[in-house]
């Protein structure tokens, strides 16, 4: 790492982190992450592991000057480096990880729902089946503020699914600015030791983290979050900027024919990936982090949205190079179309044969087949997403607070969602993985009944039946768009797991979809606000209530997000159980 010139606009804002001698004047400096050019064999970020039963680790939240071929910005990373360093623990392991979030001053602006303190953090083990309540994965009550730091503890229970998972700030209005500019580490759950096949147990082994810079999205969520910190010297690229382990188009050199086993993890912000693999010989062998049923599945491209992760088994033939690439899907307008990596085969052949088909000898209780009629799920809710009268409503609200609860669901118990407007939206459950019902639509090998996830978007089939079991734990369930602009503009929710039998089963304890509250209104922006001010008064004229203008104005003011607006109504959600009023005033 090298320390560059730091310029006079982030003075202010950097000065806590590096102390008060450098608080002003020119030459202030900052430590600088290079991003090497294109073509370069693949980097591996630094491991830290578990050992006898635990890790503690400290993950630093600072700024650097992210440096590369012809681009130049300041952002925000973990320990220093982009990605940040992997964690390595087992199942059964404690886990300890102290945020130090050592950005400065300002706190930025204040706001509901729209970017906000863009240097206040926190974290998330994205995945991981630990309790959700502090001082474990926590993320709508704890707040680490700049300059403090706060002690995340978590105890993964013994048969916990090993498998590829991700840590990331998870600050309610500054994902955006923190998670999705540079700020991610892999987490690893190794396989215990004759957990897998001696064939998968030999395989080379080989992380990737997918990063996506998007420079309008965090320009806008700069501005809009009053940041002093995030700054673009230059950025002359084609487009957005993505780095596969802090590299653009790295090159995995392996030998012909010898299997590998990659870990994808989709640390993107908004777009989503269809990635293809040119000529190499691809089966997946898990999806976020868990295993399938029958692998060896071979698929020709694997879809990977905001935050999702695919462990697949690969090999190449012949010598030459394979661009791993994402495609173009259904003239659909949210996916990258790019090249991302390179493998490269080289050397002599090394033929391994067919791959043997393996799965876990046996699963978790949280991870048991939910599937068929016998398995009745003790509790069902509805969960859209962006639909009705605005597009960043889950479940019919904005974010309303960390207990103010969509749904209420038992303890051990089968819980069903229906979950509606995935083709836009990518659903991400935090604690609780869920598992596919049904085949989806579009007949892709990708998505199978029977399949886990914790992060699911298929733009070909706008509807999912998920169930998942309520073990191990109670209390909040965390629910969101993984477009992380989406979830900073409140498309996240809070949900309840407390209680047992048919009494702790309620859904929709907000009531239905309503109108919701103006952004920026009445300061940030005057002109909308004297045109609401007019309409409103023209409105009350006509005696049409002004809840109904909020919903209009909103739904107009999303429409630069969207191709498609929705379709007007007010709510379109599908019909729900009522809700449980005693349980209700319980809460
Ligand atoms: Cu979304």
């Amino acid at each position: 790492m090298m320390l560059a010139r730091l310029p006079l606009a982030v003075a202010a804002a950097t000065a806590a982190f590096f102390g008060s001698a450098h608080a002003a004047g020119a030459g202030e400096l900052l430590p600088e992450v290079h991003i090497p050019g294109a073509g370069l064999p693949l980097r591996e970020a630094v491991v830290t592991q578990s050992s006898g039963g635990s890790l503690q680790t400290v993950l630093r939240l600072s700024a650097v000057r992210l440096v590369g071929p012809n681009i130049s910005l300041i952002t925000r990373v973990l320990n220093g480096s982009v990605p940040g360093p992997t964690i390595s623990i087992l199942p059964g392991d404690r886990l300890s990880i102290v945020l130090e979030n050592q950005l400065g001053a300002p706190l930025g602006r204040d706001a509901a729902n729209n970017y906000h303190h863009p240097n206040s953090s926190n974290l998330h083990v994205h995945g991981l089946h630990v309790n959700p309540n502090a001082p474990g994965d926590d993320v709508m009550g704890t707040n680490v503020g700049p300059g403090t730091s706060s002690r995340f503890e978590y105890k993964l229970i013994p048969d916990h699914s090993p498998g590829t998972y991700w840590a990331h700030p998870h600050h309610h209005g500054s994902q955006v600015m923190q998670a999705g500019a540079g700020a991610a580490s892999a987490l690893l759950v190794r396989d215990p030791p004759g957990f897998l096949s001696h064939q998968l147990e030999a395989l080379q082994d080989h992380v990737l983290v997918l990063q996506n810079l998007p420079r309008a999205i965090l320009q806008k969520a700069a501005k809009a979050s009053g940041d002093k910190l995030f700054e673009v010297d230059e950025w002359e690229l084609p487009q957005d900027l993505w780095l596969v382990n802090g590299a653009p188009m790295p090159v995995l050199t392996m030998k012909p024919l010898e299997w590998h086993r990659l870990r994808f993890i989709m640390a993107g912000v908004s777009s989503w990936l269809h990635m293809d693999f040119g000529d190499c010989q691809v089966a997946l062998l898990a999806k976020d982090g868990i295993y399938i049923n029958d692998f060896p599945r071979f698929i020709a491209t694997i879809t990977l949205p905001p935050g999702g992760r695919a462990d697949v088994v690969l090999r190449c033939s012949g010598e030459g190079d394979q661009v791993v690439q994402s495609l173009a899907a259904h003239g659909n307008k949210d996916v990258f179309v790019g090249p991302l990596l390179t493998l490269r085969t080289l050397g002599p052949v090394v033929d391994a044969g067919v791959l043997l088909p393996w799965k876990p000898l046996s699963r978790p209780t949280y991870l048991q087949d939910l599937r068929g009629e016998l398995t009745a799920p003790d509790c069902r809710c509805m969960t859209p997403l962006g639909l009705g009268g605005n597009t960043k409503w889950i479940s019919g609200h904005l974010y309303e607070g960390p207990k103010q609860y969509l749904h209420q669901w038992p303890q051990d118990a089968v819980a069903e969602r229906v979950i509606s407007g995935v083709d836009k939206h990518t659903y991400h459950q935090h604690t609780w993985p869920f598992q596919l019902q049904d085949d989806p639509a579009g007949a892709d090998p990708y998505f199978k009944a029977g399949d886990w996830h914790d992060s699911y978007q298929n733009i070909v089939d706008s509807q999912v039946t998920v169930r998942f079991s309520t073990v191990d734990y109670s209390g909040p369930e965390i629910v969101h768009c993984h477009i992380l602009s989406h979830s900073d503009m409140g498309m996240i929710g809070v949900e309840l797991v407390r209680g047992h039998g048919p009494d702790a089963c309620a859904c929709d304890l907000l009531g239905e979809a309503k109108p919701v509250a103006l952004v920026g209104l009445p300061g940030g922006k005057p002109g909308h606000a004297l045109m609401f001010a007019a309409a409103s008064t023209f409105l009350a004229m006509l005696g049409i209530g002004a809840a109904t203008m909020l919903q209009v104005y909103q739904t107009v003011s999303n429409a630069a997000d969207y191709a498609e607006l929705p379709d007007g109504q007010t709510s379109s959600r599908m019909p729900t159980e009522p809700v449980n009023a005693g349980l209700v005033s319980m809460i």
